[in-house]
């Protein structure tokens, strides 16, 4: 890729548009290598110019009318058109075409097991026409689609539907009417044939809303559970911030063939049926949990994203940050408040923290970016959230919603930037936001080092905290934060020492803002305990020289669960540390007795939440403890996390039986308490599989489960400990399941995470397994996906081989569909966490990508990036 390099675009250089549209008349009659599109379009100069660039990517221009006259005064440029010596104000009509069925990247428009979809964020509207493709042009759309009556039946588009009726030649059509002024990266349009689940809401206000959830036939039954996430996400979003759906429906459309989890559309959803699709056969708890999620997040978006959009792309965390929030607070408010905490801190503290030191290092508000789609970040998205969240955490509810209500009088229906809203939060609270507006600009993770004094005459405390930010690739400069800083201490009973600082009761939320900075509480009077970054108040590490003794005092004595699960996962990683070292001199893995009497403790705590108790059982992945190294040594981890997996296990075998016996379940609900007790259970069978006499639980677990999650789990326990009857429940399940690819996808997820030696043959072998397909993104992800992200000692092995099958995976999607590959690419991006022989066959594989042809510019990106660290 050496002539003409992509080139970057920059937040500084944000200009408004020339023009805008108004209004835009789209006629769409489908066809599969042929779909003719009209557009209608009101145009109005804003700038004094008169010459108009539309984007267009991959379409066959047919005509180009102003104001009824056919136009010749224009040129086709690599990136869309240009219209010269234009009027102030006028129609333009443009004819082009397109081929939806040859669209393998899947942005645009494009078939999906024989539906016509769309995606268009961010930039996938200019493959359907040439348009200002840009989120700042906001615009009225009416849309008629044309198409077979008995192949497409159904033929849907945004917002509500105003006309129907019978065509020519077996077609018909239908046209829909969306009264509220969206960007382009919001317009949708399906045609397929559906089963259709059908319900209402009605509004606070009286508004009645027809929601209808259309699915793939054969499925209505799976369609339940994302209609009562829905029904629950419009109920919460009006009782908890005030909001309320403002169109007469509401459609979903689950497809097969979707790059990414779920789209917002204005009115018409488009949903990977991965979180829509669910019954107790075929779907898991965590799939029950994580379509609840993606359902609200979508429904969410209808105010924070489509009411308000991003003035540009730099500022997409505007939307999807505190859409995170949102969805993340929905499921809190739903379901237990600290699991949740407890997972999205792990998403934080594993692969963001990882993406936050790697060559994508990048603030929540990107400065540069070649391809946008690049930047649908864990960073942008959850380190986004957790902004959010601190805002959140330093307002308090009842200032954060005066701030909402203010960020929406201000800016409904309109394109605004992360600034407006941290100005319209700043305004309704009178809070100083001024040194928080950093966490905008600057990347990478602080870390906050923490030293403690007691001073026995004075009778104070004193934490003394260091705040920094290593330089990252994209930013060598970085300037101290303002981080909330949430403290609790507790004296030698476990009791809860009120707060004094300067002579006055203080909260437990504290403000850093100096580089080094000391805290004195007084009246304080024995030694105490501290329980800091309580809830993770900031996404930040902490560093503290905690003895095994307080850790152990904090998993009993803390009084919320997630500042337990925090001490005891600082416990493990204590020992997982040590461990390591012992493991790189050849010694063996060992665990004192505290650290196992502290992990019994909390499972015979019958005051705890299963759920709860399941997470705080749970070790750190590999992912996360990679993270704590410079250079990491894949061997002894694996082996650090597999012995302290058989120890516990050993140790704690009784507990773990006796609660897996009495933690059996006859009948399947997802009631939380249900989904507690079996995600313990499903703990306890993971570590007694690894003790012999227990090992044939998960064969027997998977002959008689009733339900997807307890299959699962039969076969995940298997899988992982290696044990003899894997092969043959693996065969059962792909016998029974091998006709539904979404099923099937955790089979063959389980396959890319296989730790025995020939997993990598095996791998490519299930390439050729009749229900994978490296179009689709979903088995792309399960299988491959897998193998390089959650297979560390098998995808690092020192033959190199599994870097090689990457490059070539690589090498065929960068083709297919480069947004895809720009996902995959991600793990060897980081190579410079490995030993030099590593770093040098993943280097090798980074440069024999660079030096392709045709290489995208969503891969190119990634690896110029890399290869420049
Ligand atoms: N807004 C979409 C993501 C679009 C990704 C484009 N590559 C889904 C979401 O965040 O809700
Ligand atoms: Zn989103």
């Amino acid at each position: 890729m050496t002539e003409s390099a992509p080139k970057a675009k920059y937040r500084s250089d944000y200009q408004s548009p020339s023009h805008t549209i108004t209004d835009v008349n789209l006629t769409f009659d489908l066809h599969e290598t042929a779909t003719k599109v009209v557009a209608v379009s009101q145009v109005k100069q804003l700038a004094q110019s008169s010459t108009l660039s539309l984007d267009g990517e991959g379409i066959e221009l047919i005509s180009v009318d102003i104001n009824g006259v056919s136009w010749n005064d224009y040129v086709i440029t690599d990136a869309g058109i240009e219209l010269h010596n234009l009027p102030s104000e006028f129609e333009l009509k443009i004819e082009n075409q397109i081929s939806p069925s040859t669209n393998t990247a899947l942005e645009g428009l494009y078939i999906s097991d024989g539906a016509y979809c769309t995606q268009c964020e961010a930039e996938g509207f200019r493959r359907i026409t040439y348009f200002l493709d840009r989120p700042d042009v906001l615009a009225k759309y009416t849309t008629k689609v044309i198409a077979d009556k008995d192949a497409f039946p159904f033929l849907l588009s945004n917002g509500n539907k105003v006309a129907e009726g019978n065509l020519e030649s077996g077609k018909h059509f239908v046209t829909w009417e969306d009264p509220h002024p969206k960007p382009s990266y919001l317009f949708a349009l399906v045609a397929g044939d559906f089963d259709v689940l059908r319900d209402s809401y009605t509004t606070r206000s009286g508004r009645h809303v027809a929601l209808e959830i259309f699915v793939d036939k054969g499925n209505l039954n799976r369609a339940n559970h994302a209609m009562v996430s829905l029904i629950n996400s419009m109920k919460w979003d009006e009782e908890r911030f005030g909001l309320e759906y403002d169109l007469d429906i509401y459609m979903i459309v689950a497809v097969d063939f979707f790059n990414m989890g779920a789209m917002e559309n204005k009115g018409l959803n488009v949903f990977n049926s991965k979180f829509v699709l669910a019954n107790e056969q075929t779907a898991t708890d965590t799939d029950y949990l994580g379509i609840e999620a993606v359902i609200g997040h979508e429904y969410f978006h209808n105010w924070t994203g489509n009411r308000v959009t991003c003035r540009d792309w730099f500022q997409l965390s505007l939307k999807e940050g505190l859409t995170v929030f949102r969805d993340q607070e929905f499921s809190s408010d739903l379901g237990s408040r600290s699991v949740n905490r407890i997972n999205n801190v792990r998403i934080i503290r594993g692969p963001q923290f990882a993406e936050d030191a790697s060559p994508m290092s990048h603030p929540i508000r990107p400065e540069k970016v070649i391809e946008m789609n690049n930047f649908y970040t864990l960073t942008v998205y959850e380190k986004g959230s957790e902004v959010i969240r601190m805002m959140h955490t330093l307002l308090g509810e009842a200032k954060f919603q005066a701030g909402m209500k203010l960020y929406f009088e201000r800016h409904d229906g309109t394109a605004a930037t992360c600034e407006d809203f941290v100005s319209a939060m700043e305004d309704a609270s009178g809070i100083d936001l001024k040194q928080f507006r950093l966490w905008y600009s600057q990347s990478g993770t602080p870390t906050l080092t923490v030293t403690d004094h007691y001073d026995e005459v004075a009778k104070t405390y004193t934490l003394t905290v260091n705040q920094e930010t290593k330089a990252t690739q994209d930013q060598s400069d970085k300037q101290a934060l303002h981080i909330p800083f949430d403290v609790e201490l507790y004296d030698e009973h476990g009791k809860i020492i009120e707060l004094h600082c300067n002579g006055v009761r203080v909260g437990n939320v504290l403000n850093i803002t100096e580089s080094e900075q000391a805290i004195t509480f007084e009246q304080v009077n024995s030694k105490p305990v501290p329980s800091m970054l309580r809830e993770f108040s900031a996404p930040v590490r902490l560093d503290f020289n905690y003895s095994d003794e307080q850790l152990a005092f904090l998993m009993v004595h803390a009084q919320n669960e997630f500042a337990k699960w925090d001490a005891g996962q600082m416990l493990l990683a204590k020992y997982i540390k040590s461990n390591v070292v012992s493991v790189q001199n050849g010694r063996a893995v060992e665990l004192p007795e505290l650290v196992i009497d502290a992990f019994r403790g909390v499972i015979l705590n019958e005051k705890l939440d299963h759920a709860f108790i399941s997470e705080a059982l749970s070790l750190p992945s590999f992912n996360e403890v990679a993270g704590w190294y410079d250079i990491v040594d894949v061997d002894a981890v694996c082996d650090v996390l597999k012995g302290i997996k058989l120890l516990i296990a050993n140790a704690l075998q009784d507990e773990f039986a006796a609660l897996y016996h009495t933690l059996a379940q006859f009948e399947y609900t997802i009631e939380h308490n249900a989904i507690g007790k079996r995600s313990l259970r499903n703990l306890c069978l993971q570590y007694l599989v690894n003790v012999n006499e227990y090992a044939h639980l998960a064969e027997k677990q998977y002959q008689s489960a009733n339900n997807m999650t307890d299959t699962m789990a039969a076969m995940t326990a298997a899988n992982s400990a290696a044990l003899s009857y894997r092969q043959n429940i693996m065969d059962d399940y792909s016998e029974k399941w091998s006709h539904d690819g979404l099923v099937m996808d955790k089979w063959f997820a389980l396959q890319g995470m296989n730790p025995a030696e020939d997993a990598l043959e095996n791998v490519k072998n299930c390439m050729s397994h009749c229900a994978f397909s490296l179009s689709n993104p979903n088995r792309t992800r399960s299988l491959i996906g897998s193998f390089l992200n959650m297979n560390p000692r098998r995808f690092h092995d020192k033959s190199g081989q599994g870097y090689e099958f990457a490059g070539e995976i690589l090498t065929k999607l960068n083709e297919s569909n480069p947004q895809v590959a720009s996902r995959l690419i991600d793990p060897l991006l980081k190579f410079k966490k490995y030993d030099v022989e590593r770093q040098a066959l993943i280097k090798q594989e980074l440069e024999k990508l660079r030096n392709l042809d045709n290489l995208a510019k969503d891969l190119f990106e990634k690896v110029s990036k890399a290869l420049e660290s």
